[in-house]
């Protein structure tokens, strides 16, 4: 059974979401972000002294979105395709953790994560015109796709989507991104999303 250590208000929500597309049985080991998260116990499983990580029998593994990748290719097509599919979405999965997540975290440092005193609205807009220049690619990529590989929702869609979960829940502004915004909506409606959300909201 896969283990996810990590509260659902953490990056563990995204690998809960996986794990819901996945079909696969999981458990959640509701780290949070105290003290616990530096105990001998959790650097085992996470020597970053971070959540989330994972335990899949004898294999533990930190990285979010790798631990995304493992719990999609348990699953197989179509959440993990085949071919050159599965180029891809490493491509994407990459491009959420090195182009759009950074320019996220800037935003959300700045507006709705640190205590007020300690945001600085410039971080803010610079963080706002990074993603927004991350989310027009992002929109030609998605075209008239219902989904960013094509017709089918695949784990690409899952670590991109959960990239963004912040922004979206805190009313980042995505109207000048109609076909992102779409996405946005059709992703975090899905039943398996829905349950994600369901023990986020309630952790
Ligand atoms: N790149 C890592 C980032 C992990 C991360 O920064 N997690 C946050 C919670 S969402 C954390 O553990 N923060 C506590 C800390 O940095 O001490 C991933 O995607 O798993």
């Amino acid at each position: 059974m896969i283990r996810i250590h990590g509260t659902p208000k953490s990056r563990a929500f995204r690998c809960i979401w996986a794990a819901e597309e996945a079909g696969q049985p999981y458990e959640v080991v509701p780290t949070g972000f105290g003290p616990g998260i530096k105990s001998p116990a959790h650097l085992r499983v996470n020597p970053n002294g971070k959540i989330p990580a994972m335990e899949d029998g004898a294999l533990v593994l930190f990285e979010s979105l790798a631990i995304n990748l493992h719990i999609a290719a348990k699953a197989g097509a179509p959440l993990m395709p085949a071919g050159d599919d599965a180029s891809r979405a490493l491509q994407w999965t990459l491009w959420a953790a090195t182009e759009a997540e950074p320019a996220a975290m800037q935003w959300a440092y700045n507006t709705y994560i640190r205590p007020p005193e300690e945001r600085d609205p410039g971080q803010a807009a610079a963080g706002a015109a990074g993603l927004n220049a991350r989310l027009d690619v992002l929109e030609g990529q998605l075209g008239a796709n219902p989904w960013l590989l094509g017709e089918a929702f695949t784990i690409a869609d899952c670590n991109l989507g959960g990239v963004l979960y912040g922004a979206w829940a805190n009313k980042f502004d995505f109207g000048g991104h109609t076909r992102v915004k779409a996405w946005l909506e059709r992703c975090f409606n899905r039943p398996a999303a829905l349950a994600a959300r369901a023990l986020r909201d309630a952790a």
